[in-house]
């Protein structure tokens, strides 16, 4: 296939909508489940999609809870396994929708030098951002923190939505396990600039951030307020790691 999606999934049978997944054909593209010990009915729903088309669907089970970020990890290392052209991952609430893949795919396969593609909730005109006001000052917040600590002018780093060229460069960037278990995404972005700077590429000829269509806050989240300190006090730590 083409592209290989990895859908982190814990305890999801509430929010998760096979049939969407059934539905989506608009690119050539597999999609790979991570399950880390969900103790709902998570397993039984994944099982009939890899029933009904187990080349399309597919779960990697893991034995125990290890959180998003080392779920979305080990699900990418396991996607290059294959040898897809593109790899990424997307949440499985489809906050962000099955329909932003195709966009994001394209800037891939438009611009060479580009590694990655980050999905970015920019509230612009013509599209539909739905965030709890809450969320969304909490995330500009967090956004300029990042921005700071990066030294880059990322919008949204926190999207639930990242696409990647499958290169050796970019695999390397999956090896070592992440530092936080909320804001990984932080820590990948230092990943990807630091591999830029060691071919002297500026990040912005190998990062994009694509403003999304249409997003939307999937009540249910595993997010808590409590979290928020962990982020900061994480993001402390890839300041200190990776500056
Ligand atoms: N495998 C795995 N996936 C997880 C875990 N925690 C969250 N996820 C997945 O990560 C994705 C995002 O989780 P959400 O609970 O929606 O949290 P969020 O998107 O960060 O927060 P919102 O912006 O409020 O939606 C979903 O696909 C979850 O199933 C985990 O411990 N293991
Ligand atoms: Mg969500």
């Amino acid at each position: 296939m083409k592209l290989t999606v990895v859908v982190p999934c814990f305890n999801e049978v509430e929010r998760f909508d096979p049939d969407a997944f059934l539905a989506f054909d608009a690119v050539s593209a597999d999609f790979l489940f991570v399950d880390d010990g969900s103790t709902d009915e998570t397993a039984a729903v994944l099982n009939l999609l890899t029933a009904n088309d187990p080349v399309r669907f597919r779960v990697l089970t893991l034995d125990r809870n290890v959180g998003k970020a080392e779920a979305v990890r080990r699900g990418i290392l396991h996607a290059f396994e294959a040898g897809p052209e593109f790899v990424g991952f997307l949440d499985a609430d489809l906050a962000a929708g099955l329909d932003e893949i195709s966009p994001m795919l394209d800037l891939l396969d438009d611009r060479h030098l580009l590694l990655g593609v980050f999905g970015s909730r920019v509230r612009l005109l013509g599209r539909r951002i739905d965030r709890r006001l809450s969320r969304h000052y909490a995330g500009r917040v967090f956004a300029t923190l990042v921005s700071m600590v990066l030294r880059l002018p990322v919008y949204d780093s926190q999207c639930g939505a990242k696409f990647f060229r499958a290169t050796p460069a970019v695999e390397s960037v999956f090896v070592e396990p992440f530092l936080s278990r909320w804001v990984f995404d932080v820590e990948l972005l230092a990943r990807l600039v630091r591999l830029g700077a060691a071919e002297g590429l500026d990040p912005a000829e190998i990062l994009v951030e694509h403003p999304l269509t249409e997003w939307r806050d999937v009540a249910g989240s595993s997010l808590r307020f409590r979290h928020g300190f962990r982020a900061l006090y994480d993001l402390a730590r890839i300041r200190h790691r990776y500056r």
